[in-house]
């Protein structure tokens, strides 16, 4: 990275490594804005191939926070402004850069803030599970429930794991978190137990931090032996990026995790940079299509081609397919008709809290499409 860097700019300019993935590049001499953006896009685009290392094929994105000198007049406060500029460009999907604004610390103290309390939160119990039925496209039956992470912080109001989860990751909260997750559905499965069908399952989604950690398989394996459950209660959702670090370590807990008998499903399938050799190489058992497809897939004819050939190539290996996000009764059709298992979305039901899911599954009507 710091070769392609350094091939972007000038000689004289500055190019340091700041720690972990951070590289700082100081520019002296910029007469106008433009200049500086004409470089910054310079330096994006060394972004646009992909890199090679050994047989690896690497695509990497950069995200770039940039300042101007009136931005600050202290190092500490420009340094400062850039990492809130570059936390924007990050969050637009990455591949990009921002300049920096005085608004933008308004959103630094905002993250602060929820940084402070998501330290506390699990503690102060304000973390919740909600529960969405999957339904079987066959019988119009619940035939498992994905279980989704609330927060519901009383100064904060509702907060999105969409924006606390990369935060508890970063912080290093992830793994007492994703263990609290588990631990909570399985107990909530317990409860329920005697009502459901025998092959009911709970799908949780893990982030790849989780499985970052050694023994996060040997916890998971001994918490269902603490209750006698089987490891086919469980589904482990994972995103196809987890995939792109093939770190042996993440290979060994997944093999191990799989060998024990817990079911693995491809989340968001379609999203990210899946390869059609992921999913031989470890042993998944469900694929979940992207909601964004099947939003697209009555008025996109490409796209309802593309979910056409993911079923039928996960029919081909022997995997389950889930719709996620299924909204219209002219969407299941469509999805029933292509072979799709199992559908989700609020159609059937959107997320609902514990007591709500006992009774979707008793009025099985409920979770037909109208
Ligand atoms: O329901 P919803 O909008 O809240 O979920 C937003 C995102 O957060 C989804 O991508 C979902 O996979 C993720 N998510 C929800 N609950 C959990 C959880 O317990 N752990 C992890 N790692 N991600 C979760
Ligand atoms: O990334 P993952 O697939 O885990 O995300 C699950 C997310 O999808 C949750 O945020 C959940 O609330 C949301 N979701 C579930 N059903 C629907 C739906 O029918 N439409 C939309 N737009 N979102 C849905
Ligand atoms: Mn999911």
């Amino acid at each position: 990275m710091a070769e392609l860097l350094k091939e972007a700019v000038r000689s004289e300019d500055i190019i340091a490594r700041f720690g972990g993935d951070e590289f700082l590049l100081i520019m002296d001499d910029i007469e106008d804005i433009a200049v500086a953006e004409r470089i910054i896009e310079k330096v994006l685009r060394a972004f646009n191939a992909p890199v090679y290392i050994e047989e690896h094929e690497l695509f990497v994105t950069a995200s770039l926070g940039a300042v101007y000198p009136q931005d600050g007049d202290n190092a500490e406060t420009l340094l400062r402004n850039a990492d809130a500029a570059m936390y924007i460009a990050k969050s637009r999907g990455r591949n990009d850069y921002h300049f920096f604004t005085p608004e933008m610390n308004q959103h630094a103290q905002q993250q602060m803030l929820m940084e402070t309390h998501l330290q506390r939160a699990l503690e102060f119990e304000e973390m919740s599970l909600h529960f969405q039925p999957i339904t079987c496209s066959r019988r119009n039956e619940v035939v498992a429930c994905e279980v989704l992470l609330r927060w519901h912080s009383p100064v904060l109001s509702n907060v999105s794991p969409d924006d606390f989860i990369p935060l508890a990751e970063d912080l290093g909260l992830i793994n007492e978190l994703g263990e609290w997750v588990i631990e909570r559905a399985l107990e909530q499965y317990l409860l329920w137990r005697s009502s459901l069908p025998d092959d009911f399952r709970m799908c949780i989604n893990v982030s790849p931090k989780q499985f970052q950690k050694n023994g996060f398989a040997d916890w998971l394996l001994a918490l269902l032996e603490q209750h006698q459950l089987s490891p086919q209660v469980l589904e482990l959702e994972i995103t196809e990026g987890l995939l792109l670090n093939r770190w042996s370590e993440v290979d060994e807990q997944i093999q191990k995790i799989t060998g024990a008998g817990i079911r693995l499903s491809i989340d968001d399938f379609g999203t990210g940079f899946a390869s059609i050799s992921y999913l031989r190489r470890y042993s998944f058992n469900t694929l979940k299509i992207d909601k964004s497809f099947v939003a697209a897939s009555l008025t996109d004819s490409a796209d309802a081609a593309l979910i056409r050939s993911v079923i039928a190539l996960a029919q081909g290996m022997g995997l389950t397919t889930v719709a996620e996000g299924v909204e219209t009764p002219e969407q299941a059709e469509l999805l029933q008709q292509l072979g799709c298992d199992r559908m989700q979305g609020f159609l059937y039901s959107k997320p609902v809290s514990q007591d709500h899911f006992m009774h979707l599954v008793h009025s099985s009507e409920s979770v037909q499409p109208a």
